[in-house]
């Protein structure tokens, strides 16, 4: 059927209908030119309206983009989005004598973390172009309120410190922290002890800079905001307080372990940490016990600024569960004076400086 076809019943097709055809004609033009009209003010309106949100979109995309082309990996798929630390600096940053801000400028606060695709040093190396040799940094745009040593203690997990290389360098930068970051490698297949070695890393640090707080982080944690600062509080601070493993909370009131940081002087208040915890768990509760001992609290973020993940892993060999730990735990108060950082002795095998970390090797001893 076409549109002529379509006769008015009243009209029959006689000649008496002609002014009603041409009444026809006229009004499908005023619809026509109606309907253009509203079109044109439409396409109008809109295009002043929707590209003015397109455009922030698209500014904030780049924004976005630019950085990852600048802090991780170019084209290849690798599993993050973590923004840069070279951008132009806002004047802001600074204070009239030169310090960083309170919160840094550049933090961005939730990032997306997984462990699904493996990373390469050399591309963690090329996306951290501002980094010193053994994994040093300091601010450029401002001067640094804490130099912070990151102290990781570490056997044989070279793909989980690949990862918190590829997530927390980025961070720490963002956080405009003066920091270096300590890998203190247990030596030969004695037992673990992660409590001395992170002594020894806090030693061994010092030795280096005139560091004022530190940050002990196991190495299969990586934290999930920028806003979750690593670095020290007027209270020994808990980092890694909400984690995917416990389902994003604590998983007991007193838990201390994963990342936590304390400033020279809590931890001298504490004579540090114990030496004697070999194999796995208890120590975590140990330096809590002396944290309280000590009359001091913990202090901790919120648990949506505090998420972290942790990377799916088995038990180590030689980091079986240790059966003296409840019974450690229970003499914290009598042994924590004597059993410390004022009994530490180890022997330093190495000292390596790769570019995004030094690696201290030390024989720690026998239980
Ligand atoms: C929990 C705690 C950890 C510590 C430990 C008990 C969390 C998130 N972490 O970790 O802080 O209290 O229990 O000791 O609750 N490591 C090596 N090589 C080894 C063994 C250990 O590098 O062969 C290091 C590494 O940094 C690791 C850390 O020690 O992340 C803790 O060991 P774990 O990851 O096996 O223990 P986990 O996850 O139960
Ligand atoms: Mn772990």
């Amino acid at each position: 059927m076409t549109l002529g076809s379509m006769k008015d019943p009243q009209l029959g097709g006689s000649p008496a209908a002609l002014p009603g055809a041409s009444l026809q004609k006229a009004c499908k033009f005023l619809v026509l030119f109606c309907a253009l009209h509203l079109c044109v003010t439409l396409v109008y309106y809109m295009s002043g309206w929707d590209l003015r949100i397109f455009h922030y979109f698209v500014e904030n995309q780049q924004h976005q983009a630019s950085s990852l082309i600048n802090s991780t990996y170019g084209d290849d798929m690798l599993p993050s989005v973590v923004p840069s630390t070279t951008d132009v600096t806002p004047a802001h940053t600074k204070d009239i004598v030169g310090n960083c801000a309170e919160t840094s400028p550049l933090l961005v606060g939730p990032l997306r973390v997984e462990f699904n695709i493996p990373v390469e040093i050399n591309e963690i190396i090329k996306a951290n172009p501002s980094l010193m040799e053994g994994g040093r940094y300091k601010p450029s745009e401002c001067k640094a309120l804490q130099k912070v040593a990151i102290i990781i203690p570490f056997r044989k997990r070279e793909s989980h410190l690949n990862y918190w290389l590829y997530y927390m360098h980025p961070v720490l930068q963002r956080q405009q922290l003066d920091y270096g970051v300590y890998i203190i490698n247990q030596d030969g297949s004695n037992t673990f002890n992660r409590a001395k070695l992170l002594n020894i890393g806090y030693m061994e640090a010092l030795k280096d800079y005139d560091y004022d707080c530190f940050v002990f982080s196991d190495v299969d944690i990586v934290a999930m905001d920028d806003r979750n600062i690593y670095r020290c509080f007027s209270q020994p601070r808990h980092i890694s307080v909400a984690l995917d493993k416990f389902g994003f909370g604590l998983p007991y009131y007193q838990y201390f372990g994963g990342v936590s940081a304390l400033s020279k002087e809590q931890f001298t208040k504490i004579n540090g940490f114990p030496n004697t915890y070999w194999g796995w768990g208890g120590e975590d509760d140990d330096i809590y016990n002396r944290i309280a001992s000590k009359g001091m609290s913990i202090s901790r973020p919120d648990s949506v600024t505090g998420k972290c993940r942790m990377i799916h892993h088995n038990r180590d060999d030689k980091n079986d569960p240790n059966p003296k730990r409840f019974d450690l735990i229970a003499r914290t108060r009598q042994t924590m004076n004597t059993d410390g950082i004022n009994s530490l002795s180890y022997n330093v095998l190495r000292r390596e400086n790769f570019p995004l970390y030094v690696k201290i090797t030390v024989d720690v001893g026998n239980p």
